[in-house]
């Protein structure tokens, strides 16, 4: 099998914009008729669902941002009424309110297919056993997934995170071939797997995975890729729309097809919030086109990333959304510099002496900003080698300040030492929030 649903993923430009355009329109109606934070957005600027007559006119819609969320809580941002909701999720908020997302049985439908279609597209079928390691709760990873591998009739083990033993028992036990889970926590078993002895396509079986839920780059791509023999496809998802499998790669890895039939995307510029063209970064915006139980219009989600259009040797035809590098609200500021914490990951994972386990703290000493990266030595680099750790860390200092332009100290400490994720990694501490 190789699409989950044909004739969804490979409409014609034609099919997509009748489909996408008679969506909106109806959207925009049953939003302005039961959503009222939104109904007075549009008021206060003199729009009337009317006035929106195709997906062209999308840029005419003011935007919906977290905040307004956080204002809403926890019900306001409901358009079904509570008889025909069925869930409710919520992500953890590290300030303030939880931000809810509330679910009719139609979006929850929608939402498991198109995340169905991101387990085909890393090489599950109706046989497959797929391994849930996302936790299970109010983060949509675990139950998103878990429906979606229902929804596709593959077998589905709803391990859920924590407990690294037991959960490379059951892959091992179970014969898994496809496994859903951050890729940092596939790193940390990955790990443990290789210290247990266990061979990968011998005593593990995985063929490919879904990860995502985090930023993460080409080069931890290619170390999972290359460790464990599989095909690693990133996974894109947030609970304000529905959850994993808004967008995702396929086997080609040309960018995650965006599932644009049921969640439309658009890119603005970060500091004028016009719509900007395919390859140009900004910020992600989506609009939910057939949601009933909390739909957004054009959604702001502060992910930074950008679109493109070119054709995928896959034959989907959705547009596709580049990896993301980071969000608005995680580029840190150093000493002026704009600085994601992805470009320091892409740094480190070039240099095979050093392990795709790091920590940033940045802090301000004497009024100037000072930014440390802690990273993990490779246990094949010898830790008496003063001399060749030295020059490392040199090494290392060097590739960052070029690549970032701003400094970094660097400290290269002992394998094993710095704390491993389950779920979504931390990988920051800025004390100048203090
Ligand atoms: O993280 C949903 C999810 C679960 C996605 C499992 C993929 C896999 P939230 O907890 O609401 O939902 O967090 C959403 O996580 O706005 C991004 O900043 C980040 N994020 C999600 N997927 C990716 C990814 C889930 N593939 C927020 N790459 C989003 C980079 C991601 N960041």
């Amino acid at each position: 099998m190789d699409y989950f649903q044909k004739e969804l993923e490979t409409m014609s430009a034609d099919q997509k914009f009748v489909l996408q355009s008679e969506k909106l329109v109806k959207a925009v109606k049953y939003v302005y008729e039961n959503q009222k934070p939104y109904r007075e957005k549009m008021d206060a600027i003199k729009l009337k669902p009317s006035d929106i007559k195709s997906i062209k006119d999308l840029p005419k819609l003011p935007f919906v941002t977290k905040q307004d969320l956080r204002d809403s809580y926890p019900f306001g941002m409901m358009a079904a009424s509570r008889r025909d909701l069925v869930r409710l999720h919520a992500s953890s908020a590290t300030t303030g309110k939880l931000t809810v997302s509330g679910h009719t049985q139609h979006d929850i439908d929608a939402w498991s297919e198109c995340a169905a279609r991101s387990l085909v597209m890393a090489g599950a079928d109706r046989e497959s056993i797929v391994h849930v390691s996302y936790g299970y709760g109010l983060f949509t990873g675990g139950l998103g997934m878990h429906y979606a591998a229902e929804k596709l009739g593959a077998v589905c083990v709803p391990a859920s995170a924590g407990n690294t033993q037991k959960q490379i028992q059951l892959l091992v036990d179970f014969g898994a071939d496809i496994i859903c889970c951050t890729p940092s926590y596939i790193i940390y078993l990955t790990e443990e797997m290789e210290r247990m002895g266990l061979k990968p396509g011998v005593d593990i079986k995985l063929k490919g995975g879904c990860f995502g839920a985090e930023t993460w780059t080409e080069e931890m791509r290619a170390d999972i890729e290359k460790r464990l023999g599989i095909r690693a496809c990133d996974i894109y998802g947030l609970s304000e729309i529905c959850g994993p499998g808004v967008a995702s790669d396929c086997q080609y890895k040309t960018g995650m097809h965006f599932q644009e039939d049921h969640y439309f995307p658009e890119i603005v510029d970060v500091n004028t919030l016009e719509p900007i063209g395919y390859k140009e970064e900004g910020e992600l915006v989506i609009t939910t086109l057939d949601r009933e139980g909390m739909p957004l219009l054009r959604y702001r989600t502060r992910d930074i990333a950008s679109l493109n259009n070119d054709p995928c040797p896959c034959g989907r035809t959705t547009v596709k959304l580049n990896k993301i590098t980071g969000r608005s609200d995680d580029m840190l500021i150093i000493r002026g510099v704009n600085v994601f914490p992805s470009q320091i990951e892409s740094v480190l994972l070039q240099n095979p002496n050093v392990e795709p386990h790091y920590h940033i703290t940045v802090d301000r000493v004497n009024n100037l900003d000072v930014m440390e990266i802690a990273v993990e030595l490779s246990p094949n680099f010898a830790l008496d080698n003063v001399a060749g750790i030295e020059n490392l860390q040199q090494k290392l200092k060097a590739e960052m300040a070029s690549a970032l332009s701003v400094g970094a100290k660097i400290k290269l400490v002992s394998p094993g030492t710095i704390t491993r994720f389950e779920g979504k990694s931390k990988r920051l501490t800025d004390l100048r929030k203090k």
